[in-house]
This record gives C-alpha cells, structure tokens and sequence, in this order.
C-alpha cells in the first residue's frame, strides 16, 4: 500500500540517541567490537525491542534476534538487520542504519496493528568490521557454516583478549547455538559508503551482489639493529623491506583498473623506536575486486612479490590469508522484491554490486538474500564525517518494510 510508510523522524531520533554512545570528538562513533560501548549500545538496542514487544534472544556468537510473531509461529522468519560495531573512527550510520531501519519497520507495523503471516525478526551480527578481531563478518561467517565456533571464540584482539572471552565479559555469549536458524528471506539496508548513488542523484541501491574479498597478514622479520652506525648495505631493515613491499601491492591494484583495490590500513613495527632499524613489522591487506578469478591470481602475484622482495633484502617474510570472500550473488527473489517496493514509492534508482562487505554476503549462503543501499554524503565511510539524509535514510526504510511485506505476507496492508 502506497501510503504506508516508516516514520522519519522517529528513525533519525534512534540513530541520533544511538551515536551518543560512543561519540567522538569529531562526531563519529566509536564501538568496537565487543567493548564497553558495543555493549552499551546492544543493551539500548535490546531495551527497544522489548519495549516494541519482541521478544530476543542471543546466540552463541552474540548474535541478537528481536522477533516479532507472525500468524502462522511455525513459518520461517523474515529477517533483517545489520551490526552495530563500529571502525575506531566510525560513522553514524554504517551498520546500524539497518539495524535501526528493521526496528522501524517492528514500530511501523505496530502503529498500524499489521499483523504478518510470517514472524518478523531485527538481527544484529557481532564483529561484523574486523577491526579489533580479524576476519570481518565473522559471527555471519559462522551463522553460515564459514568459520568454526571455536575458530571464532579465539581469535585474539592485540591485547591477546579472545573474541570468545570479551563476549562471556560484555554478558553477550548466549545459550542458543549459532546458525541452524532457518530464515525465510534475509534482507540488509546500509549506506552505500561510496559516492555511485549520490553522483547519479538516485535514493535506492537494488543490489545485486558484492565483490569478491581477500584480507592478508603479513610478517616481515629482519634484524633490530643501531640507526646511526649500521651501514646501509649490511642492514636487515623490516621497515624498509615492508615499505617496498606496500608500494608493490598498491601498484598491483592500479595495474588492474577500473575495480580492483589493494588497502594497508593497519601497521604495527617493533620496537618502534625512531633510533632503531626496525627488526620486525606486522602489517595487514585488504584486497578486493567484483572478478573472482582476477582477485585469486592478484593475491597469488602480491605473495610472490612479497617473498621476492624480503630475499633480495635478507628478510624473512610471511603472507598469511586471514580471510577469503567469493564474489557473491543475491536471491532473484529478494531482490525484485526491492525491486517491486522501490516501485511502488516511486523512488530514483539503480542496480549495482557492493563494494564493501556486508552480513549479508555471508547470510546469502544460508537464506535468500537482499540488499537496499541509500546515498552517503560524498560517498565517505569509514570516517568520523559520515552522513547521510533523513529522507533518504527514510525512504530505505520505507522500501525495506515493503519488501519484507512483500515476502512475508499479510492480510492487511
Ligand atoms: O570492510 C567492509 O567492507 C565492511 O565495511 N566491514
Ligand atoms: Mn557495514
Ligand atoms: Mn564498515
């Protein structure tokens, strides 16, 4: 029904209440996983729900489902949701823009007394950043039969805090076993975090898919050794070696335009003393790229760079896939029901693949899946600065609840 729609304000208010936890200085958010503030900012998210009339509950990777019942309790849910976890120099609104859009649309059916043939369930995905636990999406990952359980539980943070330990500490690790939760459709609203959508003055993203990921962490070992009287010739030098080895990487991305993308985002050097050549540095890549087979050969050139580069200079070097993504393709179902609910509110769109990873790449494996992406101001994420417009974070909404109806069914609407 045209003139069904989710209430903006309401919307905007939550993603404002919610970025008061956590918020920095620059007006960003900042909840790593599995902190103080994640937790602060599940138990607010929690609080909702209940007070909406779900009822939650938590998996063994803290996992949250807010279900809203159905007509018929026996028929699969449909689901959305997204994380609330945020990069250290988060935005407003990557990730839990699709976890507060799903409560909108609990809050809107609601308002209406809608009832669904289908139970409707918000979900919120742990560590969906892999930021402080690497890889990324691990607690989908593991929803969808990707990682083990255990493998999970004990990934180490720098600090050496187990992922599996911090969630038993933040009062998140549930009783329910997770994954086996069968879903009836999955489906995620998120920014886009690129500038397509805003460039091309369209609101909606109907997604097809994502690009396919590969994340590496590479060790390279020389020798600590005096900065002022070791001659250049006789070094080991981590530092110099890893800093060649970067530049190589970036150029293997270049040497394949238009899509393919190579990121260093996170270095640690040891001992990192200005007066000491550096005899260790850790450093970590994310490379991606929409052609699977070109991310698989590009990956196999940067390892054979790398080995290259450390025997020439004497260093012992190791390249150790941490994470592996296929491109991904959603559901034909999932996505014409977005494709019909972008329609029906008449709304300026395209179809496009993601750049970034999402949930939904995993929960694609288990469930049909669906994506709805709206404009970020600039296309900028992954930043304090992120933004993006009530109306257009409105009308993701909009078009998200129309979908889930769409596919979960209901008799009056
Ligand atoms: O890295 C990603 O693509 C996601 O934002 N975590
Ligand atoms: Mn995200
Ligand atoms: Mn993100």
């Amino acid at each position: 029904m045209k003139n069904l729609n989710t209430d903006s304000a309401r919307l905007w208010k939550s993603l404002m209440d919610m970025a008061e936890i956590g918020a920095t200085a620059k007006g960003g958010s900042c909840r790593v996983a599995l902190t103080d503030e994640d937790k602060a900012g599940r138990d607010l998210f929690v609080r909702w729900c209940e007070e909406a009339g779900c009822t939650v509950s938590v998996d063994a990777m803290g996992n949250i489902f807010a279900r809203r019942p159905g007509r018929n309790a026996e028929a699969n849910p449909v689901v959305t949701g997204s994380h609330l976890d945020t990069q250290p120099h988060g935005g407003k609104f990557d990730g839990v823009y699709g976890v507060l859009a799903g409560l909108e649309v609990i809050r809107t059916l609601n308002d209406r007394e809608i009832e669904t043939d289908a139970p409707i369930e918000v979900s919120v995905w742990t560590n969906e950043e892999g930021s402080r636990f690497a890889p990324s999406m691990i607690a989908s990952g593991v929803f969808a039969g990707a990682y083990d359980q255990d493998y999970a539980h004990a990934l180490e943070d720098t600090d050496g805090k187990t992922l599996g330990g911090e969630l038993k500490r933040i009062g998140y690790l549930g009783d329910e076993p997770c994954g086996g939760r069968p879903f009836k459709a999955f489906f995620e609203a998120h920014i886009e975090q690129g500038p397509i959508l805003e460039d091309q003055g369209r609101t909606i993203g109907i997604v097809q898919g994502a690009q396919g990921l590969r994340w590496y962490d590479v060790t390279v070992s020389g020798r600590d050794s005096h900065a002022g009287t070791t001659p250049m010739p006789v070094r080991r030098d981590a530092m110099a070696g890893a800093a060649e080895m970067m530049t190589a990487i970036t150029n293997v991305a270049l040497a394949n335009p238009p899509h393919a993308v190579a990121t260093i985002g996170e270095v640690r050097v040891e001992p990192n003393s200005r007066n000491t050549i550096a005899g260790e540095v850790f450093f970590a890549i994310d490379l991606r790229c929409p052609d699977g087979d070109l991310l698989d050969s590009m990956g196999g050139k940067i390892t054979t760079l790398c080995e290259k580069i450390a025997s020439a200079r004497g260093l012992e070097v190791e390249v150790k896939q941490v994470a592996h993504q296929a491109p991904i393709a959603f559901d034909d179902t999932c996505i014409a029901a977005v494709r019909d609910a972008t329609a029906l509110m008449d709304l300026p769109h395209r179809e496009m693949i993601s750049g970034a990873g999402h949930d939904a790449c995993y929960i694609s494996k288990v469930a049909p899946t669906g994506m709805i992406f709206v404009p970020c101001e600039d296309g900028l994420s992954h930043n304090e600065a992120e933004n993006a417009t009530p109306a257009d974070l409105a009308a993701g909404c909009d078009v998200l609840l129309h979908a889930m109806l769409d596919v979960a069914g209901t008799a009056n609407r």
